[in-house]
C-alpha cells in the first residue's frame, strides 16, 4: 500500500442502486434521478481510472440505498483497513457487503466492535496524524476504539468536532496534500487546523470542501466556480463532476470512494 496521503494506486466504489431514491437525507431538496446519477458516477469513476489506479467497481446494492456511499464503511491505512460501524442504523448492514472486498486486498482487517459508531466520512487522514470529527454519525467510544486500533499501526488519532447540523466532519475539509486542507471557513475557526496550510471554499460555496485530492487531479463538485478557480490558482489540476443527485442525499465527493 502506497502513502495515503499522496499517492493512490486503488479506489473502491459501488454504482448507485435504483434504491437510491430511498437514501438519507437531512431535508427533502427533491427526489434524486438515477440516470443522472449513474452518469456522474461513471465520471467519477472514469477519473480516478484516468490518474492510472486501479478501480475495484462494486454492483449495486438495493437492499442498502446509501451504499454508493462506500467511503463510511472503512478506513484503508497503508498497515491494513478498518471495518466501520455507522451510526445510522440503516447502513449498518454495508459494512459486511464490504468486507469481503477488503480482506481480499489487505493482509490485515480489524472491524470496529461496539458499542459506539463511527463513520468513514468522519476521519481525515493527513500527513501526520488521523483526525477524527465527532458527529451524530460518530460518538466517542467509537472514536476510541478506533484510536486503539491504528496507534498499534503508528497513528495518532486527534479527536475534533464535526460543526452541529453538518453531517460528516469532511462534509466541510478535504485533503489537497499532507499539509494543505481545504476547507470551509466555518470549520476552520474552530481551529482544528492549526499548524495546517488552510485554503477556504469561497462565501457561499461551502458545499465545495467536500472534493477530493486523487493522484493528479483534485476531483471537485461542478458548480462552485470561485473554489475552482482558487484551486487552479494554487496549482491543483481541477476535474469538477456532477454532484447534483448525491447532494440530495447529502454526499458528495471523499463519500463515493475508498482510495488507498
Ligand atoms: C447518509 O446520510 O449517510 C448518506 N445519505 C450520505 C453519506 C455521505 N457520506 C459521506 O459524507 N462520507
Amino acid at each position: 500500500m502506497t502513502d495515503p496521503t499522496f499517492e493512490f494506486t486503488r479506489a473502491i466504489t459501488r454504482k448507485p442502486a435504483a434504491s437510491i431514491t430511498e437514501g438519507l437525507r437531512a431535508e427533502d431538496i427533491g427526489t434524486p434521478d438515477l440516470e443522472r446519477m449513474l452518469a456522474a458516477h461513471a465520471h467519477y469513476v472514469e477519473t480516478l481510472k484516468r490518474t492510472g489506479a486501479e478501480v475495484i467497481e462494486l454492483p449495486p446494492l438495493e437492499d442498502f440505498p446509501d451504499a454508493v456511499f462506500v467511503e463510511d464503511t472503512a478506513l484503508c491505512l497503508p498497515q491494513g483497513a478498518v471495518l466501520m460501524r455507522p451510526g445510522a442504523p440503516s447502513r449498518m448492514g454495508e459494512v459486511a457487503e464490504m468486507s469481503p472486498t477488503l480482506h481480499r486486498v489487505y493482509d490485515d482487517v480489524r472491524r470496529i466492535e461496539g458499542p459506539g459508531h463511527i463513520e468513514g466520512g468522519d476521519i481525515l487522514v493527513t500527513g501526520r496524524e488521523v483526525l477524527v470529527g465527532r458527529s451524530d454519525r460518530t460518538d466517542e467510544q467509537g472514536v476510541e476504539e478506533l484510536r486503539n486500533i491504528i496507534s498499534e499501526w503508528g497513528h495518532k488519532l486527534r479527536e475534533v468536532l464535526t460543526p452541529p447540523g453538518v453531517l460528516h466532519f469532511k462534509t466541510d475539509c478535504s485533503l489537497l496534500d499532507g499539509e494543505t486542507i481545504l476547507s470551509t471557513k466555518r470549520l476552520d475557526d474552530s481551529g482544528c487546523f492549526e499548524g495546517y496550510r488552510v485554503l477556504h471554499t469561497a462565501e457561499g460555496e461551502e458545499a465545495a470542501a467536500n472534493s477530493i485530492r486523487f493522484n493528479q487531479f483534485v476531483l471537485c463538485p461542478d458548480g462552485f466556480p470561485e473554489t475552482a478557480e482558487m484551486l487552479d490558482k494554487a496549482g491543483f489540476e481541477v476535474v469538477q463532476i456532477d454532484n447534483a443527485e448525491c447532494a440530495k442525499l447529502d454526499g458528495g465527493m471523499s463519500c463515493l470512494s475508498l482510495r488507498f
